[in-house]
């Protein structure tokens, strides 16, 4: 697969707008983490150092064909007890890496666009797909207070986003999320069902064959 040339940049021009609504309390900010993802791949990098990449079990005993790993006061960990936060990464026996300032104000900046002002992660989920990595609908409960948004930060090649109803038989929109959208999940959109279908292969000036994805949340 190539890509055509202006394929991965936002709309830009004279008044173009960068933010738009996808659906009840869910915004799109197509491309406002471009300029830091230098920062941010460099920072990931650090995390995966202290907190390696791993592939977790289901409780069902599946291996994700993602892997995963946590930044920040508690990192999502799945196993065959369930799914949980936890403190500690089970790895290491350590505590995960701290967020990172790059993360956190990245984070905190795109839900005040959304309109969820004072929005204060206290854990990051980083998702790595190479091609063919897939992630099947599901609704993301595992955290405390579902008031609080979750923000997603898209790097590396494209995927298409599956966005669901509230259940999980509801046929899901397709949307093609890219390198630098940031999008923001907070009112009736938080429990929505949603995934990813199998990443397509190709070639990311910064990332090579790799999408990373960060997921900023309220956990606790
Ligand atoms: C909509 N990650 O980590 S990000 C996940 O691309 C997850 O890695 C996907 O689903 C990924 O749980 C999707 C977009 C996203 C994240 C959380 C949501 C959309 C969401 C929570 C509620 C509704
Ligand atoms: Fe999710």
């Amino acid at each position: 697969m190539t890509f055509d040339l202006f394929d991965d940049l936002p709309p830009s021009g004279p008044d173009l707008p960068t933010t738009e609504p996808l659906a009840d309390g869910a915004m799109v900010l197509r491309g406002i983490a471009r300029p830091e993802a230098g920062v941010l791949l460099a920072d990931v990098q650090a995390i995966t150092t202290a907190a390696p990449w791993r592939h977790m079990i289901t409780p069902g005993g599946l291996k994700m064909s993602v892997a995963m790993t946590n930044c920040g006061d508690a990192g999502w960990v799945s196993d065959a007890r369930g799914y949980r936060y936890d403190p500690i990464d089970p790895l290491s026996g350590k505590p995960w890496p701290e967020m990172p300032a790059s993360f956190r104000q990245l984070a905190t900046t795109a839900a005040a666009q959304a309109g969820f002002a004072g929005f204060e992660p206290d854990a990051c989920l980083i998702n790595r797909y190479e091609p063919g990595t897939r992630l099947s609908l599901h609704q993301d409960r595992d955290e405390r207070d579902f008031d609080a948004p979750i923000v997603s930060v898209s790097l590396g090649l494209p995927a298409i986003f599956l966005f669901g109803g509230m259940r999980r038989a509801d046929r899901p929109q397709r949307l093609r999320l890219a390198h630098g959208d940031v999008v923001v999940w907070g009112g009736p959109s938080r429990l929505a069902y949603h995934g990813v279908a199998p990443l397509a292969d190709g070639d990311h000036p910064l990332l090579g064959r790799l999408r990373i994805n960060l997921t900023f949340r309220k956990a606790r």
